[in-house]
């Protein structure tokens, strides 16, 4: 009995030791946080993606493209609703372009096949207005009809409809989501394909019109 009050006899906690609890617990706590975070966008990525939790947008969607990828990474948006997307090119350095569509076609080369756009073009007989065109190197508008609000950038022919930026450019286009329900995916195909491979792509939900 004679040693009980001597474990008991610490009536006054050591300071340092309570500082260094402090700061273990705060770290421990915020490294949860941390983790909770990272595990709440998996969580709802995964969901999103196994039950297609549509964010439906309308009006504008801005899509930014940087070396290499897209920000966003996926976009929903439903047949009839009139939308525009506005693309900006974040890079410093590099070119960058969207093109929107289905399946690859391949071209041959020594390296086996190279994916050089889609086979099949979002676009196509879509009707488009482009405007503020900024730092536009180029622009092949395929088979959409496309009005020119502001300054028109060179036009050039052959391949998917795709506007290409300098770093830095940026523009508009304005459209009516035209009936073509489905999964499409977006990419840029600049450097033969080496910009998608880097992960410069991203898909769209196009939901039917609502009834
Ligand atoms: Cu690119």
């Amino acid at each position: 009995m004679s040693d009980m009050p001597s474990s008991r006899s610490t009536p006054h906690r050591n300071p340092e030791w309570s500082k260094s609890l402090f700061t273990v617990v705060s770290i421990v706590v915020g490294l949860a946080a941390v983790v909770a975070l990272f595990w709440q966008r998996q969580i709802g990525d995964a969901w999103s993606s196994a039950f297609g939790a549509h964010n439906v947008k309308t009006g504008t969607t801005y899509v930014f493209q940087y070396d290499y990828g897209f920000h966003p990474r996926h976009i929903t948006w439903r047949v009839g609703d009139r939308v525009t997307i506005s693309l900006h090119n974040q890079s410093p350095t590099h070119y960058h372009e969207m093109m929107i569509g289905r399946s690859f076609d391949d071209t041959p080369s020594a390296f086996g096949p190279i994916h050089t756009q889609f086979e099949q073009d979002f676009w196509d007989g879509v009707h488009v207005t482009m405007s503020h065109a900024y730092k536009v190197d180029n622009f092949v508008p395929n088979k959409a009809i496309v009005d020119y609000a502001g300054p028109k950038p060179l036009v050039t022919e052959g391949g998917n409809f795709s506007p290409t930026l300098q770093p830095g450019g940026s523009l508009d286009l304005t459209f009516t989501v035209p009936n073509k329900p489905g999964n499409w995916e977006y990419g840029c195909f600049v450097q033969q394909f080496m910009h998608y491979v880097a992960g410069m792509h991203g898909t769209i939900t196009i939901l039917p019109a609502k009834t």
